[in-house]
């Protein structure tokens, strides 16, 4: 039987029901987290779910093309061209990209330990790739904590992206590529390119990926549009002025933040404060 590598860990059933993952599994997934900075939990989302996401995305954005993208995001919109034919956007979170998705008991169960209860959300997003979009530079989501004091490395995890495909994506149309381990590299120290790792994602995975860990989206070279969702948590008093300082960092409806379970709100506090100050500046 061939071994899973260590940083993918198979979500069963059972757990997802029960929203939450396993004391081997969870630690399985921390050790990868902690040594390579990131992780797969396949099966984290169900297959239904998955599709209805998708379903959402295409009723929302589905009908553009790369040409009306770029319009979009040459004006005031929630789309941002961040590299050619790849675009972030603001996703409006109705339909399923509810508190199923951003709220997971099973990937905040998970997230907490790793910063904190009182973590928030800090951003929900899409980046989706067209046919023809070229491999991005090698990246960190945001850089090291306190840089003066060349600490930042050793330091715990202070911001997690969770990537989730809303189809499969294999090699051909550009999964995210990451550099394992590579949180733990000083600023300006490059691991070689060779090192690049590339994992076809699958419906249901979370791919968690540590804000300082490097990674490129890699180039889409098959005839399909390649959307992912990106959720970012981060602990409470992180705030990202990287990605997010002019743009809000998600897009929901007033009516819906105030039927929230109470309980839910403090998570998406933080992103409210930011869509003000995002609104008042820009
Ligand atoms: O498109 C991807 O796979 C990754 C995108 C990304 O890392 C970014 O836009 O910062």
């Amino acid at each position: 039987m061939i071994e899973n590598p260590a940083y993918l860990v198979e979500v069963t059933p059972e757990e997802r029901a029960l929203g939450q993952l396993n004391q081997a599994n969870a630690n399985r997934a921390y050790s990868a987290m902690n040594l390579q900075g990131f992780a797969i939990l396949r099966g984290c989302f169900s297959p239904a779910h998955v599709a209805d996401m998708h379903r959402e995305y295409q009723a929302q954005y589905g009908a553009m093309t790369e040409a009306d993208m770029r319009v979009l995001a040459g004006k005031a919109s929630p789309v941002l061209e961040v590299d050619k034919g790849r675009f972030e956007i603001v996703l409006k979170l109705v339909g399923a990209f509810d508190i199923r998705a951003y709220a997971s008991d099973l990937l905040l169960r998970f997230l907490i330990p790793l910063m904190g209860s009182d973590l928030r959300l800090s951003s929900v997003t899409a980046v989706t790739s067209y046919p023809g979009a070229v491999q991005q530079r090698m990246h960190r989501d945001a850089g090291h904590l306190f840089p003066e004091f060349q600490m930042g490395p050793t330091l715990p995890t202070y911001a997690v992206n969770v990537t989730v495909p809303l189809i499969d994506v294999d090699a051909t149309m550009g999964p995210t590529g990451v550099w394992p381990g590579s949180h733990r590299l000083a600023e300006g120290k490059k691991p070689p390119e060779e090192g690049l790792l590339t994992v076809p994602f699958l419906k249901g995975d979370a791919i968690l990926i540590d804000y300082r860990t490097l990674h490129a989206g890699l180039p889409n070279l098959s005839q399909n549009v390649r959307p992912i969702l990106y959720m970012v948590y981060a602990r409470s008093w992180f705030v990202d002025d990287t990605n997010h300082r002019l743009r809000s960092p998600l897009n929901m409806p007033l009516e819906t933040f105030r039927a929230l379970p109470d309980n839910l709100k403090p998570l998406l506090m933080r992103a409210y404060s930011q869509i003000v100050r995002a609104k008042g500046l820009s």
